[in-house]
């Protein structure tokens, strides 16, 4: 597996071998409809689009009237935004399409969708979400897990969110990822629950409990990720400053250094669910139409290993 640096290397090397199709919950939003059609142009996938007739039909005249023909687009009716996520879902689940994709509709509406059991979708292992940063100045991707999805995790969840952002690295060719538990320090004090459960993580892995990577913390975000920062402070950390994954305690610290990312260093993120029986795009409604696109390239390479 080649290691790819950058998302729009990603983005380039991905083909689908066999003809990919994502299934969009909600998909009348021109950000969403702009990605579909940027995905065509590379021959990425084919689409079927879940919305209410009328909306979808109105967002693609005002926005793509191009789409309202093509060939690798079918359009599915649906009420409203549950229908649209239950309709998607089980697209999904009864192997009509590959991959789903949040359109435009709260996240928490199209994953308890994902969770029903009736739906097929779930698997026995934890759904979580990995986001790829791109950043400029920084010669490696970055990955954050789980700004999207489980909203605090204890220990054990914490172990399996790692797994799957581990298992989801080794699919970009990253073969032994460096994996830092995030807290504001980089000792274990017994009042700040991140510095315990990122030394138990640490010794999870040391003991084989948790696979495929290096974890190593407690660590502040700049001993993380900046090897000058880790020197300059004297972490004994052997990994310290080289982590390619980045464990956030919780939904909001990851929601938060998402949006930092983006929106005060303008970097390019790709995200996605896994642990599912299929990839999940899950990206933010006010994420570009690139996100959205990177997004699927990544969705595509998971669903192809
Ligand atoms: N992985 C596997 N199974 C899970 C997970 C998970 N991450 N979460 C819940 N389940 C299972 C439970 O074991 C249970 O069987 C069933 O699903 C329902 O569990 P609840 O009642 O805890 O789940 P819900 O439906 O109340 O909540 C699930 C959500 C995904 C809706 C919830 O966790 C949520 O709102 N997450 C945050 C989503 C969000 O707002 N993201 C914003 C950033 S874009």
């Amino acid at each position: 597996m080649i290691l790819m640096a950058t998302l729009v290397e990603i983005l380039e090397n991905t083909a689908s071998s066999k003809e990919t199709v994502v299934a969009v919950a909600a998909a009348a939003d021109s950000e969403v409809l702009e990605a579909v059609h940027r995905s065509l142009e590379r021959n990425l996938a084919s689409f079927r689009l879940f919305d209410d007739l009328e909306k979808l039909r109105s967002a693609i005249g005002k926005s793509h009237p191009y789409l309202s023909n093509h060939p690798k687009i079918k359009i599915h009716h649906a009420a409203d935004p549950q229908s649209a996520a239950e309709a998607a879902v089980k697209s999904v689940s009864n192997k009509e399409s590959d991959v789903l994709m949040k359109g435009h509709i709260p996240t928490a509406i199209l994953m308890k969708a994902v969770l029903q059991p009736a739906f097929g979708l779930r698997t026995d292992q934890v759904l979580s979400h990995v986001a790829a940063f791109e950043i400029e100045g920084f010669e490696r991707l970055v990955f954050v897990t789980d700004a999207g999805m489980n909203i605090h995790p204890d220990l054990q969840r914490k172990a399996e969110i790692i797994q799957n952002a581990v298992f989801f690295a080794h699919s970009l060719g990253i073969q032994m990822p460096v994996v830092a538990p995030l807290a504001a320090i980089e000792v274990v004090n017994p009042v700040m629950q991140a510095t315990v459960d990122a030394a138990a993580l640490t010794a999870m892995n040391k003991r084989g409990q948790i696979t495929g990577c290096i974890v190593e913390g407690p660590l502040a975000l700049d001993n993380a990720i900046s090897l000058k920062a880790a020197k300059h402070k004297g972490i004994a950390a052997k990994s310290a400053g080289l982590a390619d994954i980045l464990l956030v305690p919780n939904i909001e610290s990851g929601n938060i250094l998402y949006k930092s990312l983006v929106f005060f260093s303008k970097a390019k993120v790709g995200g996605v669910i896994v642990g599912a029986k299929a990839p999940i795009v899950l990206t933010s409604r006010a994420d570009s139409a690139e996100t959205k696109l990177f997004s699927l390239a990544l969705a595509i390479r998971s669903s192809t290993i």
